[in-house]
C-alpha cells in the first residue's frame, strides 16, 4: 500500500513537534509496571488533578449509553428490541429516521447482552449488521457488547495511518505513521498523563516481551492538548512489526492497543503462496533433550522428537524460501497428555504427537521446545516474510485439560454421545457429539466458556505474534465460535490494516455427478466464510474429486480435473481456498497413489 493516507496538516505537525521537547524515553517512572520504559513527559505534565483518577461511578451512574441502529430490509412497519436487559419484553423503537433506520437508545452496565429485533410484532430476528452472538437459555441471539465507558480508551484517528515502502529497492526504507486519540472515561479527564509504545522489530531477537524496546521521544510525540499522539517510524527494514501502545489517561490505565504491520516490497496475499503444513513432531528434531515419548506406544504412533527448534532451523536454512513458501501451518502447540489413548478404532495405543489433545489452555508443549522456542520460530519466520498460522482446537479438549478437571467449569463441556455410534450420527449430532470418550466437547452455548476460549485464542495470537489461525473441525462447533472469534480478532489485530488469516477445516465429501449433486458440500463450506468469519477453507470437494480420484487413483481423467477446478472457482470466488493433495488427516499422497484402497495404515505397518 503506497497511498498517502497520512493527512496531517502542516499546522498539526508544527503543534506536534512543539510538544515533543520531552526528556529522553525511559527517564520517567513506569506507572504500568510492565517492564517497558515510558515516554514520560515530565515537565509537561497536565495539572495534577487531570491525572488523578476520580472514583468510578456505580449503580445507575455506572451505566453506559449505547445506541443500536437497525435498517430492516425490506422496510418494516414496526420494529422493537427485546433483550436480557428488559426481560425480553419487546420495546418499540418508534418511527424510523429519514433513511429508514430505527434507533434504540439504551443505558446498560458493561457486559455482553443477548437481544433480538422484533419486526412487525412477531418476527424475532438476529441483528444482521452486528456479527456478535450470544446464547441465552439455549437460544442463539445477537450479542450486544457494552464496553466500560467509565475507563479511558485509545482510538486510531480515522484515515491517519500510513504504511509504506518503495516497491523496488533495498530493505530499510519502510515508513509507518499513525495518530491515536483518547476517549475519556466517564467524569474523567481525556488528558494523556503518560504513554508507552513498545515495538517488536523483525531484525532483532527478543527473549521476552519485557525486552521489547520502547519508542523514543522522536518516534512518539504528544499533541499540545495531550489528547492525541503520533507514532512515526522511518527507515524500517522489511519484515513484521508489532507496535503495542498503552497510556494513562485522566489517571486511569487504558487497554493496550496492538498494531501489527508488515513492511515489504509487495503486498502479501495468502492466495499467492503455498501453505506449508508441518506435523511438528514428525518434521525435524532440533533438540533431543526435550524428547519424551510415551511408554508402551509403538514408535510409529508415538512422539518422535520433532520440535519448534527444528522448524526454526529449516526456516533459517532457507528451505521454505527455496520452495517459495510464505505461510506455515503447524500442528497445535498446546501441551499434550503424557500417557497413551486408543485411536479411533479403539484398538491401538497412540500418543498426542499430533497436538489435538490439549490439556493446557496457554502453554506450549515442552516437547516442542516450550514458549521460548515458539517465540524464536515466529521471529525467524517474520524476518523472512513468512506468516505462521496456529492450529486452533475449538471443538474439544482432552479430558486431562485444566478446565475440564476444574469442577467449577464442568458445565462448559458435553460428555456422552460419541460421534458415529448408535443414535449419535456425525451429521445429526455434529455440534454435540464427542470425537472420542476422552475428548469432551466444548459447549459454546455457555457464554463463560465461549468468552474464555476466545480470550485464550487471542492470547496465543498476541503473545507469540502469530499471523492467523487454521481452525479445526469448524462444522462441529456452534456458528458463533467462528463468528465471535473472527470479530474479536479483526478488532484486536487489524487496526493497522494487517489481515489476520482465518482458514477453516470443514470436512465434506464429493458426490459423483455435477455441481448440483454437491450443493450441500459447497454450501456447508461456504456458510462459515466472509465478513468477519473465515477468509477461506480447505477445499474438500476438490480434494476428493480431483486430488484423490484423478491424481492418486487415476480412475478419472483430466476433463474431470478441469470441471471440478472450474466448479471450485465458481463456488468460492475470491476466498482463500486451500487446494491440497493430502494432510495429516489423510494418507500421504504417495501412499495413497501406491497402495490405493489397500487396507489401513496399521495393516501396512506405516501408521
Ligand atoms: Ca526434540
Ligand atoms: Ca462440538
Amino acid at each position: 500500500m503506497r497511498a498517502a493516507l497520512w493527512l496531517c496538516p502542516a499546522l498539526s505537525i508544527a503543534l506536534t513537534l512543539a510538544a515533543c521537547d520531552a526528556p529522553p524515553a525511559g527517564s520517567g517512572p513506569d506507572p504500568l509496571g510492565d517492564g517497558g520504559s515510558t515516554a514520560d513527559m515530565a515537565g509537561m505534565l497536565p495539572p495534577a488533578e487531570a491525572c488523578t483518577a476520580k472514583p468510578l461511578p456505580t449503580g445507575e451512574d455506572g451505566k453506559c449509553d449505547v445506541q443500536v441502529t437497525y435498517a430492516p430490509s425490506p422496510a418494516a412497519a414496526q420494529v422493537a428490541i427485546a433483550g436480557e436487559w428488559n426481560g425480553w419484553t419487546p420495546q418499540s423503537l418508534g418511527a424510523p429516521d429519514t433513511e429508514g433506520r430505527y434507533h434504540a437508545n439504551l443505558r446498560l452496565a458493561p457486559g455482553v447482552y443477548g437481544y433480538k429485533l422484533v419486526v412487525n410484532g412477531s418476527d424475532w430476528r438476529l441483528h444482521d449488521s452486528n456479527p456478535y452472538r450470544k446464547y441465552v437459555g439455549g437460544v442463539e441471539n445477537s450479542g450486544l457488547r457494552v464496553s466500560d465507558c467509565r475507563k479511558p480508551q485509545l482510538e486510531i484517528v480515522p484515515n491517519w495511518l500510513l504504511v509504506s515502502r518503495p516497491p523496488v529497492g533495498p530493505s530499510g526504507r519502510g515508513q509507518f505513521k499513525i495518530r491515536i486519540r483518547t476517549i475519556a472515561g466517564t467524569g474523567q479527564s481525556a488528558a494523556i498523563c503518560n504513554v508507552t509504545g513498545k515495538l517488536r522489530r523483525p531484525e532483532t531477537v527478543y527473549t521476552t516481551d519485557a525486552a521489547l524496546p520502547s519508542l523514543s521521544a522522536s518516534q512518539l510525540t504528544l499533541a499540545a492538548d495531550r489528547q492525541s499522539f503520533d507514532v512515526s517510524l522511518a527507515d524500517l527494514p522489511d519484515g513484521k512489526y508489532t507496535l503495542t501502545l498503552s497510556a494513562t489517561v485522566g489517571g486511569l490505565a487504558t487497554e493496550t492497543l496492538v498494531l501489527p504491520f508488515w513492511i515489504e516490497p509487495e503486498k502479501f496475499a495468502l492466495s499467492d503462496t503455498p501453505l506449508y503444513m508441518a506435523v511438528t513432531d514428525r518434521f525435524v528434531d532440533g533438540d533431543s533433550k526435550n524428547n519424551k515419548p510415551v511408554a508402551g506406544v509403538v514408535a510409529a504412533a508415538n512422539f518422535q522428537g520433532g520440535d519448534l527448534i527444528g522448524v526454526t532451523q529449516k526456516i533459517e536454512s532457507g528451505y521454505f524460501d527455496s520452495l517459495g513458501v510464505r505461510a506455515l501451518w503447524l500442528t497445535p502447540f498446546y501441551t499434550q497428555p503424557d500417557v497413551a489413548f486408543k485411536d479411533q478404532g479403539g484398538k491401538h495405543d497412540v500418543a498426542g504427537y499430533h497436538g489435538y489433545w490439549p490439556v493446557k489452555a496457554r502453554e506450549v508443549d515442552p516437547r516442542l521446545g516450550g514458549k521460548a522456542a515458539l517465540h524464536r520460530l515466529v521471529e525467524a519466520a517474520h524476518r523472512r516474510g513468512i506468516r505462521v498460522l496456529m492450529d486452533a482446537v475449538l471443538n474439544h479438549v482432552h479430558d486431562g485439560h485444566e478446565y475440564f478437571t476444574d469442577a467449577s467449569k464442568r458445565d462448559w463441556f458435553r460428555t456422552g454421545c460419541i460421534c458415529g455410534t448408535s443414535g449419535c450420527d456425525w451429521t445429526a449430532k455434529r455440534l454435540e457429539c464427542l470425537f472420542s470418550r476422552y475428548m469432551p466437547d466444548i459447549d459454546w452455548t455457555v457464554t463463560a466458556a465461549s468468552e474464555q476460549f476466545i480470550a485464550d485464542t487471542l492470547w496465543w495470537l498476541e503473545e507469540f505474534d502469530l499471523d492467523g489461525l487454521r481452525i479445526d473441525a469448524v462444522k462441529h462447533v456452534e456458528d458463533l465460535a467462528v463468528i465471535n472469534l473472527g470479530t474479536r480478532i479483526r478488532e484486536r489485530f487489524e487496526g493497522a490494516r494487517t489481515r489476520y488469516y482465518l482458514i477453516g477445516e470443514t470436512a465434506m465429501g464429493w458426490n459423483e455427478g455435477t455441481v448440483n449433486d454437491n450443493r450441500e458440500n459447497y454450501d456447508t463450506i461456504k456458510r462459515y466464510m466472509g465478513g468477519n468469519s473465515l477468509d477461506g477453507q480447505f477445499d474438500f470437494v476438490w480434494y476428493h474429486g480431483v486430488a484423490y480420484r484423478v491424481f492418486a487413483y487415476e480412475d478419472k481423467r483430466y476433463l474431470h480435473l478441469d470441471y471440478w477446478t472450474h466448479a471450485s472457482l465458481d463456488q468460492f470466488g475470491k476466498a482463500d481456498m486451500v487446494n491440497y493433495l493430502g494432510s495429516h488427516d489423510t494418507s500421504r499422497f504417495i501412499t495413497q497413489a501406491t497402495y490405493r484402497d489397500a487396507s489401513g495404515p496399521w495393516a501396512r505397518d506405516i501408521a
